[in-house]
């Protein structure tokens, strides 16, 4: 091309985005109408702005004119609409008549809600809607839902596979990057409305005033789109930052210095969300330090930013190698005798799963668990254990599986979602993370794919009842287009993509198979790492007779932490949900399934059905070349080979293992590993 064409191409960049080529960077934002909407802004603030912004960017002028006011502005509080349960951050959307015009009104209770009824105005459009047949209502049903970016100081990401922390450190407070807009547009798009900065690993120095700075510039960025930024905390912040002899929580000198930087913090982002604290776990420092309760530690932060308005959201991943009877059970076993312990302004924030993120967990026995305390989700929305960012594994099933998941611990439907969301034991403050899967590559997530997991994560934290495929369906259109030839083999791609990964890596409740370290590829055979519970051997404890983790009183006792309807379920292998078998039991290689095939029969088939799904989503995604543009097409292709390579890999390894293990062959009409 000569440098004219690339002019004239670089001419029509839209402002606000920093490229057009089909490179994924405006995610599932991809309007992009010519000037023409007539939009109507009644009201003067920031966030109003940004919302018609979002909208000229994205209406043509046959949407008709559209008005966009909070429902306290005169003229839309004439109208007497139901507004009152849509609450701070809930949204309408449909077409009245204003001053004897007919218009399609965006409204809600604040400014933020209005922004949200915006974003949906797009997504009805994006979806196959008309502005002519809009009619949208909706409130969040959890109040903080929040991004957790586990990012250093220095720009790696722990566990990130889309580049290095978007957070340009050494350039903010200065400059502000468009993109750190674009974020923020993206995740009001979904209704995120929190981000913790910083890795939950975390450095003192993300404390100190110039750190501070910086994340205040963010927020002065995030602001308008109804974003609060949040810092993890490290606990012996006191120590390292103000000289003291100790961190314990029931010093008064510690106290009065996080009082005093909680202080300095909210002086300089008085918006300030609060902080995300790991403790006694995995080498963090914390309040076990010193002999104290977590609550203690939890609440000591939690009376620094209370003044404030501000939360402490205090993680029970925790696991201690002075107790190597069952790593899954130590959380409960720590947490649960706190309940009614912890201040009004403390979450605590639990994984999805009682180990650490697996393509498969059953739920956390913790949910239902704690009645007087608010338990938040945090699920890991970057795929540590799911093949990094090449791998295509859809997550929303996995979000969805475990929002669903019944604890039985008021009765049937006392679902984890109406933990989460406070519905079951009447808390009001609520919260759900999710552990990003964002960087500085041109595609934020790392592939196209991967952002359907950013999107998906956002949709359920707003809505935990959304059905995963139906967010699948409407990313997917905003993504490539509403062609249902696309749109529909994408789809089908996607939600069969989780359980394709739990195939090849571990089926049958299998978990923690995978690599030392980096969490890559598989190593079901390592068995000589210091700590017991990090070696695999612990978690699938195969031997020439048979498999699994007896988790019932022959065992560890693990289902006993589950409510006792659940418990009876768990403790038995004929009615434990087949997906969790091995997890909760030791069985006998020749175990009969459910399929009538033996243990060892169906594993094998399951391994291989993995595999044959994978390739079954490349065939999909050949068939697409013609109705997707190159450039996202062509790296999705790679990524898929790369994927069934790598699915193959695990496979065979783990088969051939097993067989080391089991002395047993392949069963008759399965080809022996290449
Ligand atoms: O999943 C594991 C990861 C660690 C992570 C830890 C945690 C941030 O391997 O990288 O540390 O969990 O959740 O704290």
């Amino acid at each position: 091309r000569t440098l004219a064409t690339m002019l004239a191409g670089m001419a029509t960049l839209t402002p606000g985005t920093a490229a057009r080529a089909e490179d994924g960077y405006r995610l599932w934002m991809r309007y992009d109408a010519p000037a023409g909407a007539q939009i109507d802004v009644r009201g003067g603030s920031p966030t109003l702005a940004v919302a018609a912004a979002e909208l000229r960017h994205g209406l043509t002028g046959d949407a008709g004119p559209v008005v966009i006011a909070a429902a306290t502005d005169a003229a839309v509080a004439a109208l007497r609409l139901p507004t009152a349960e849509l609450g701070p951050e809930g949204y309408l959307v449909r077409r009245v008549t204003l001053a004897g015009r007919p218009v399609v009104l965006v409204t809600g209770n604040t400014d933020v809600g209005v922004l949200y009824g915006a974003f949906a105005l797009l997504r009805h459009l994006g979806t196959g809607g008309t502005a002519a047949d809009v009619a949208l209502r909706s409130a969040p049903k959890i109040k903080l839902r929040v991004l957790n970016h586990w990012d250093n100081l220095d720009g790696v990401v722990e566990r990130g596979y889309a580049g290095q922390s978007l957070w340009d450190w050494w350039t903010l407070p200065d400059f502000k990057d468009p993109r750190y807009a674009d974020y923020a547009r993206a995740n009001a798009s979904l209704g995120i409305n929190g981000t913790v900065l910083n890795n939950v690993n975390a450095k003192a120095e993300s404390l100190t005033a110039p750190y501070v700075a910086k994340a205040a510039a963010l927020a002065d960025v995030f602001r308008p789109y109804g974003i609060r930024v949040y810092l993890s905390a490290r606990f012996s912040a006191p120590i390292e930052l103000g000289g003291l002899k100790t961190a314990d929580p029931r010093d008064p000198d510690v106290a009065a210095w996080w009082k005093a930087k909680a202080d300095e913090i909210y002086r300089t982002i008085p918006d300030f969300g609060g902080f995300l604290v790991k403790a006694n776990s995995e080498g963090q420092p914390g309040p076990r330090d010193y002999g104290a309760t977590h609550a203690e530690g939890a609440n000591m932060l939690a009376a620094a930013v209370a003044p404030h308005g501000g939360i402490v959201m205090w993680r029970a991943f925790v696991y201690a190698d002075t107790d190597p009877d069952d790593r899954a059970k130590q959380a409960y076993t720590e947490f649960k005798p706190l309940d009614g312990t912890f201040a009004d302004n403390v979450l605590v924030q639990v994984k999805n799963g009682a180990i650490d993120f697996q393509p498969r967990e059953p739920f956390h026995p913790l949910f239902g668990a704690m009645p007087k305390t608010p338990l938040m989700m945090e699920f890991q929305i970057t795929k540590e254990y799911l093949g990094f960012a090449t791998h295509l594994a859809y997550l929303g099933p996995l979000f969805e599986e475990t929002l669903a998941a019944d604890t039985r611990v008021r009765g049937k439907g006392s679902t984890v979602a109406k933990v989460v969301e406070g519905a079951l034991e009447g808390h009001t403050l609520t919260g759900i993370a999710g552990v990003a899967n964002i960087g500085r590559d041109r595609d934020w997530s790392g592939s196209s794919f991967n952002q359907a997991n950013w999107y998906a994560f956002g949709r359920l934290a707003w809505d935990p009842a959304l059905s995963a495929e139906a967010i699948a369906r409407e990313w997917a259109q905003q993504t490539f287009g509403t062609d249902p030839r696309v749109v529909e083999p994408a789809v089908g791609m996607m939600m069969a993509s989780r359980e394709a990964v739990v195939d090849y890596t571990g089926p049958l409740g299998l978990a923690h198979l995978m690599g030392t370290g980096h969490h890559y590829g598989p190593a079901p055979w390592v068995s000589d790492l210091k700590r017991p519970e990090w070696n695999p051997v612990y978690y699938h404890r195969a031997d020439r007779q048979g498999i699994g983790f007896d988790r019932t009183k022959t065992g560890s006792n693990g289902v006993a932490q589950y409510a006792p309807a659940v418990a009876t379920l768990f403790a038995d292998p004929k009615t434990t949900p087949e997906r969790d078998l091995l997890w909760f039991h030791h069985l006998s290689w020749d175990w009969k399934t459910q399929s009538g095939r033996s243990l060892w029969e169906e594993l094998v088939h399951r391994y291989d059905r993995g595999v044959a799904t994978v390739a079954d989503m490349r065939r999909q995604w050949d068939g697409l070349k013609p109705l997707v543009d190159a450039e996202r097409w062509q790296k999705t292709a790679t990524y898929l080979a790369v994927q069934e390579r790598e699915a193959r890999w695990w496979r065979d390894a783990s088969l051939a293992y097993w067989m080391s293990v089991n002395g047993r062959a392949l069963p008759a009409g399965v080809a022996a590993p290449a």
